[in-house]
């Protein structure tokens, strides 16, 4: 078949499924496989011992994690866990980053999320950082791209739903969050039908240009409808942020069909630059609300965590100017800028063209006041006084938009499983591929950036189907990898992936490959349970606390043997990797520890907290293979009843109790191999 007709066809099949958002159109797989040429191979082959030459960040979607992808090969490198417990580096489960996922809610280990963002410089990706959203319970986490590590994670309060996230701003000063649910603001006992009386909808900035600070600047209280995706304005639209704003309808049962009436909704345009000044002026009032700010001590690899009690709240009606409303068929999804920062692309998912919304419009239009009346406030726009263009018959369920920063933008269309290429300026489509199947976000390097690296696209696919080995009702999600570096795009690989991966983001690799950290150095490491030497190991008692201080070093621990414990205790292993070389990893698991391992970078310190239920003899040991000897490395915790008189100790080697007696001595313990 010609792949236009197929293509008719499937869109034929695919319309009487508009409605029916969640179906995805399948189309026969064999129809790509002469696309899989050689060419196709070569162009994704990394050769043995050879680098990619792109980091992707895919979401994590569901897992709560951050998957790292080198591009184009689709080899996975390293899964970060941020929303999420992760019992393979023990993420989550020992004492120092437990506190990284504390709420005001407790503790939760878990969380949806969807986007990933790297931090900018003068609108360019600069490879500082990586933020990304939780979803649920809204918060937003940043990642050291010099540790591939979670490093902070802020609360937002006022919010449900944290899905416009964590979009930034050119110069990475905000991060926004914009709630998806409305909800009462402040959230109360009210009933559910009060919706458009009760609910509210904020909209977060969040200070984040500096490490272990994020905090939220102001929050602008909006109508109560349901906000879905942001992107900052640049160039010319700097200054500017702009949200999808649907349910416009105020619908709050069966959604599906009740918030789908009206034939636009809106994208509403923030100026947050007037929104600061505001703020300065004081006309946000302080409004008292409980969230958590957990960050990475620095030098103890420690987590800390504080709880704030008010954010600054600005109602637009305090301060005219900062937002506008420009219409916006229909229930729009995405919303994207373009490089030049004069257009503004909204994916209206039920909408039958791709509308584009022109700043220097939207400019003129609030001078010359071109308002089609207002809404809490907040002046609704003209559409035809916007509208920069429309592209006509781009194919069905427009969600999201890249860049190639070549003059051509690229939408992901769900319903008819497609990317769609079309033309800046002209709005005609020039190219389309199929996706397999049902395309949610798609990223190009930089792609939402003043300046693409505009050569691989990847589409991140709902439904993988029959794309892979079939492993029973539950199969990974599936990427592919286009090239777009021609006129014609060519799908050059399918990779699986992790949770369900939302959007991406990825930078060439040489802006952060030769920034990375080898070893924590154990001479900064403050970390109170920190054992610096062999011989500066031992075990301590503090009530119904016994402090265990341990050294891990090829091949073996110090100290190994340990008796005194008792059932009632707590026991607390302070476990540090006293190597200071690069991926000389160790771990360390003791029998019926009821939470994970722990896995110690070089240089780190971590906790594992064990509380032994009956007397009898239990092993640890090492679960990283670290060298010939790894198997060696492991000892023995004595547990008595309680009350018993064996006396508290801990076996410290031979050439240890050397050092011990040099330091003594004053000739000073040194760590040795
Ligand atoms: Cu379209 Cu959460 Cu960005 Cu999924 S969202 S696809
Ligand atoms: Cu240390 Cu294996």
């Amino acid at each position: 078949m010609q792949p236009s007709l197929r293509r008719v066809l499937s869109v034929a099949v695919c319309i009487g499924a508009v409605t029916l958002l969640a179906y995805a159109c399948e189309r026969p797989t064999k129809q790509n496989q002469s696309v899989l040429t050689g060419d196709a191979a070569s162009r994704v082959y990394v050769a043995p011992g050879s680098y990619d030459e792109f980091y992707s960040f895919l979401s994590g979607g569901f897992s709560g994690q951050v998957a790292v992808y080198g591009l184009p090969s689709g080899r996975l490198l390293k899964v970060i866990p941020v929303f999420s417990q992760n019992a393979e580096n023990g993420w989550g489960y020992n004492e120092e980053t437990k506190p990284m996922l504390e709420t005001t809610f407790g503790f939760i280990p878990w969380d949806d999320t969807h986007h990933t963002e790297l931090s900018m410089t003068d609108g360019v990706p600069d490879g500082r950082w990586l933020f990304i959203n939780g979803n649920n319970t809204p918060r937003i986490a940043r990642i050291d791209l010099t540790r591939f590590e979670t490093e902070e994670i802020l609360q937002i309060p006022n919010a449900a739903g944290g899905h416009a996230s964590p979009f930034t701003t050119p110069n990475t000063k905000y991060i926004v969050s914009a709630t998806r649910f409305s909800v009462p603001v402040p959230n109360t006992d009210v009933p559910i039908d009060s919706y458009k009386q009760n609910f509210k909808g904020t909209l977060s900035f969040v200070k984040a240009d500096e490490p272990g600070k994020m905090d939220i600047a102001f929050q602008i209280l909006m109508p109560g409808y349901n906000y879905d995706l942001g992107h900052a304005g640049k160039g010319p639209s700097d200054g500017w942020f702009f949200f999808t704003s649907y349910n416009s309808e105020q619908a709050n049962t069966k959604l599906e069909t009740n918030a789908s009436q009206n034939d636009k909704d809106y994208i509403a345009a923030v100026n947050y630059v007037a929104a600061e000044q505001c703020v300065a002026q004081g006309k946000a009032k302080a409004f008292p609300s409980q969230y958590m700010h957990n960050w990475m001590d620095e030098a103890s690899r420690s987590a800390r965590t504080e709880t704030k009690t008010s954010v600054k709240m600005l109602d637009p009606r305090d301060c005219p100017g900062i937002v506008y409303y420009l219409p916006t068929p229909k229930s729009p999804h995405g919303v994207d800028v373009d490089p030049t920062g004069e257009y503004i692309v909204a994916g209206g998912k039920l909408a039958s063209v791709i509308p584009v919304h022109s700043f220097t419009k939207m400019k003129k239009a609030i001078e010359s006041k071109a308002f089609d009346g207002e809404l809490s406030g907040i002046p609704i726009l003209k559409y035809d006084a916007v509208m920069a263009g429309e592209v006509q018959k781009p194919g069905l369920g427009p969600l999201h938009t890249e860049f190639d920063g070549k003059g051509y933008a690229y939408t992901s269309m769900f319903i008819s499983s497609e990317v769609v290429k079309w033309k800046l300026g002209t709005w005609e489509v020039v190219d389309r591929i199929p996706t397999y199947y049902s395309i949610g976000h798609l990223m190009i390097p930089g792609g939402d950036s003043k300046k693409p690296w505009g050569k691989y696209l990847v589409a991140m696919n709902k439904i993988t189907k029959d794309r892979y080995l079939p492993t029973g009702p539950e199969m990974f999600q599936s990427a592919q990898l286009i090239d777009i570096s021609g006129e014609k795009m060519k799908l050059l690989l399918d990779f699986p992936t992790i949770g369900e991966p939302h959007y991406a983001q990825a930078l060439p690799a040489s802006m952060i490959k030769d920034k990375q950290v080898k070893f924590f150095e154990l001479a900064k490491n403050t970390n109170p349970g920190v054992t610096k030497s062999e011989a500066a190991g031992g075990i301590r008692r503090d009530g119904k606390k016994v402090h265990v201080n341990m050294i891990a070093i090829r091949s073996h621990f110090a100290p190994d043997n340990l008796e005194g414990v008792m059932v009632g205790d707590t026991v607390y292993f302070h476990v540090t990797n006293i190597e200071q070389d690069w991926d000389i990893l160790h771990g360390f698991a003791v029998l019926g520890a009821t939470n994970s391992e722990l896995i110690l970078n070089p240089g780190e310190t971590r906790t594992l907290k064990w509380v032994p239920r009956t007397p009898g003899v239990y092993p640890f040991y090492c679960t990283d293979f670290c060298s010939a000897l790894h198997q060696e490395m492991q000892g023995y915790v004595r547990v008595s009843a309680p009350g018993s008189n064996v006396k508290l100790s801990a076996n410290i080697s031979e050439k240890a109790k050397t050092q011990l007696s040099r330091a003594q001595t004053g000739a000073g313990p040194s760590a040795q191999r």
